[in-house]
């Protein structure tokens, strides 16, 4: 039998032409930018602007590879953003960041938001509602950018209220790989698309660890898997640590998403993030 390029196999993965936006054998790190408006801070738009840009300047610095803004606040019980309120945040923040010379990934479920971060100079889309509002489908054709899918039980206001699945990972799996069909479908390249078991959207503690220590099957999709579990509730519930106190819980599982074939890891603390995945590249360059 005859053996091309595209059906050679690499270990455990299925070599797929990607966007080089993924990196075929190093996760890398997302660092996350959110120009939500603080409550309890009294600055103006324009200084909460200026702060969000220095903190983008900083995770540059400490060696992120793409910065993931978001304007709309995904936390359960939020208040929904206007698609004006949320373009007057996010599209100053994406020229600026830009001419820094990042990459950047725009996090938005709204499809005027979509094309107006391309427009601006976005390298990549992030929707938590994996492109099913209205409109966002055809948006994310139209630009053509890459794409992260993710997986959501329920609405963002509702959905932890009472998060069930018979089996977690078969469902999520499912889900997502209905969402990557509807996408090539609607007209995306496969090498476009990344995928996100969404850890904490409508998921119990212990949905969220089923996901974590089976994230190698999301591998099967043949698509690149982002990790979003930095500072999340379910690692408060296993230390009993508060949000701005969950750094080692953070990295604990940073890095164990990169050994279990996590590509993309979506971080606060990318300093730190990038130390521990050196230590997971140096074991890795040894041989098995
Ligand atoms: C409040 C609660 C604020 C939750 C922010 C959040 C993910 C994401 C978010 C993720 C992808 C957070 C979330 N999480 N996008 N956007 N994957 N792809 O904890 O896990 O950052 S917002």
């Amino acid at each position: 039998m005859q053996t091309t390029q595209s059906d050679t196999k690499c270990s455990d993965t299925k070599i797929v032409s990607r966007h080089p936006i993924y990196q075929q054998n190093v996760p890398i790190i997302m660092g996350i930018l959110n120009v939500t408006p603080d409550s309890f801070s009294d600055g103006s738009k324009f200084n909460q602007r200026d702060k969000a840009i220095a903190h983008a300047e900083q995770m540059l610095v400490d060696g992120a590879d793409i910065i993931d803004i978001g304007g709309e606040s995904t936390r359960p019980g939020a208040a929904e953003v206007s698609v004006n309120q949320e373009l007057d945040r996010v599209i100053p923040i994406i020229e600026k960041v830009k001419s820094l010379g990042a990459k950047i990934s725009i996090d938005t479920s709204k499809p005027e938001v979509m094309l107006a971060a391309a427009k601006a100079g976005a390298d990549m889309l992030n929707d938590v509602r994996a492109l099913s509002m209205p409109g966002a489908l055809d948006a994310a054709v139209a630009s053509q950018l890459p794409v992260c899918l993710m997986h959501m039980q329920g609405m963002p206001q509702t959905m932890q209220k009472n998060p069930n699945y018979s089996q977690v990972v078969s469902e999520v799996l499912a889900y997502l790989k209905q969402r990557v069909d509807c996408c090539v479908k609607a007209g995306l390249a496969r090498a476009l698309l990344s995928v996100d078991p969404g850890f904490g959207f409508g998921k119990t503690l212990q949905h969220n660890l089923q996901l974590l220590q089976h994230l190698n099957q999301f591998k099967q999709l043949g698509l690149p898997v982002l990790a979003g579990l930095s500072r999340k509730s379910m690692l408060g519930q296993i230390t009993g640590r508060e949000v701005d106190d969950r750094l080692a819980g953070s990295l604990a599982v940073a890095l164990i998403a990169m050994q279990n074939g996590a590509a993309i890891l979506r971080v606060h603390d990318v300093k730190q993030t990038l130390d521990v995945k050196k230590i997971f590249l140096a074991l890795q360059s040894v041989s098995k």
